[in-house]
């Protein structure tokens, strides 16, 4: 039996997956008010596919509860922020997740950490676990760091397709883990050392937080010189070997915003490209505020009420909120004594913000300049919606707009 230890973003995915695989799947977490949901076979978070594969799980006998079974195979998937202040990880939900997976788990047993973690976490908080619990690794205890790959949006497709990486420290234990993967992983499945998969999980959402970050860049120098920055983009792409990513209103989610940080607060001295590039991302909502004060004034607008935020998800269609670019610009503002913007998100069922208009018409009707910091599919099929407004438009989607 599989013990899946925490059932958000990519738990509950990983979970479904394996039991509609075949496989014999607990998932814990100690949110009571979670497992309730899920056990009354509802689902807590919206993604494409995931209906069906709950169903389906369900069909094949998935259990969800708060208490950690006593079994041979964990798959640990907590949260791991990071501290904002020191810039490192904070690995307790690792720590705690382990600590009681020693508890109950059975002599031998596959211990899999997938949360995202700093490179040598494994090494300064899990091992040190073991030790104090008198248990001998590779013989009480096997552990393996399985990092997960799939893109929110496209969780399914991408569990299934993705090459995934095991790090082990001995072949047998990569071996078995990379047998269970392969029940629903269709991907190459890599397998290395721990070291090398806590480093590469890390470096992967590095590359893409620099390549997003030269392409805001890009858009300062373009906005200086009054040049359309994705003209600019389109055409160098058109380079073999060029391919810069979208420039965007700030980066947000619970990954390329905060895992470069775990490379910088350990290795200060050496990632200089990394930290700028960081900053560059985390400038862009100031540039979204200097970008509506630039249009309120050329249009004599003057009452801060006519400015309505649309977005406030970190990504297109996805009903997360997770350090999103609007929510650092809503932080910016607060920053400077003024209250945050009208926002509205055809996303968000429930309001989470005060300011939040939940309703899309009268959105439209209290805001002159519409600001788009989100290309929600809702944006795209009404379009027309906008007809009359200032928008300042973000993401490239309507011709006549101000740009960033
Ligand atoms: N963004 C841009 N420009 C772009 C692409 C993205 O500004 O060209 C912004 C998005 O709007 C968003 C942020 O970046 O605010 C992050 O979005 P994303 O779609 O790039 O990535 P995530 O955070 O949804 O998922 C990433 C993925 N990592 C990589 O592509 C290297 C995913 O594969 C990982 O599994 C995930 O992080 C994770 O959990 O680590």
């Amino acid at each position: 039996m599989i013990n899946v230890i925490g059932l958000g973003y990519i738990g509950l995915p990983t979970a479904l997956m394996l039991a509609s695989a075949g496989n014999e799947v607990v998932g814990t977490d100690y949110n009571d008010a979670l497992v309730e949901t899920l056990k009354n076979n509802k689902l807590t978070f919206e993604e494409p596919g995931l209906e069906d594969l709950f169903t389906s799980a369900i069909n094949s006998g998935i259990k969800f509860t708060n208490e950690y079974q006593s079994t041979d195979f964990y798959i640990v998937t907590v949260p791991t922020p990071y501290d904002k202040e020191d810039k490192k990880i904070d690995p307790s939900y690792v720590i705690a997740a382990t600590k009681k997976v020693l508890e109950v788990c059975k002599k031998g047993t596959l211990l899999v950490i997938e949360s995202t973690i700093s490179p040598s976490t494994i090494d300064k908080f899990v091992r040190p676990l073991i030790k104090e619990a008198g248990m001998t690794i590779d013989e009480d205890i096997f552990l393996v760091h399985a990092p997960e790959r799939i893109l929110p949006g496209q969780m399914i497709k991408e569990l299934k397709h993705n090459s995934r990486t095991i790090g082990a420290d001995s072949p047998e234990a990569a071996q078995k883990v990379k047998e269970v993967y392969s029940t629903f992983c269709e991907g190459e499945i890599v397998c290395t050392d721990i070291r090398t998969a806590e480093m590469t999980k890390v470096v992967e959402n590095t590359y893409r937080g620099i390549n997003i970050a030269f392409a805001n860049e890009l858009t300062k120098i373009a906005r200086h010189d009054n040049l359309d920055v994705h003209e600019i983009i389109k055409i160098a792409n058109m380079h073999p070997r060029v391919n810069i990513l979208s420039p965007g209103p700030g980066v947000g989610g619970h990954c390329i915003p905060v895992d470069p940080w775990f490379l910088v607060g350990d290795y200060p001295r050496l990632t200089s490209l990394i930290s700028t590039a960081l900053e560059i991302n985390e400038s862009m909502p100031e540039m979204v505020l200097e970008r509506i004060s630039y249009i309120m004034k050329e249009n004599s607008i003057t009452d801060r009420n006519k400015v309505g935020i649309y977005g406030l998800t970190y990504k297109s269609d996805v009903d997360d909120i997770r350090e999103s670019p609007t929510l650092q610009l809503f932080e910016k503002m607060e920053a400077h004594f003024a209250e945050p913007f009208r926002v509205f998100d055809p996303m968000l069922k429930e309001k989470v913000l005060e300011n939040q208009q939940m309703d899309y018409t009268r959105f439209l009707e209290e805001s002159d300049i519409v600001v788009l910091m989100v290309e929600h599919s809702h944006l795209k099929d009404n379009l027309s919606s906008l007809e009359g407004k200032l928008i300042l438009d973000t993401h490239n989607l309507i011709e006549n707009a101000y740009k960033l």
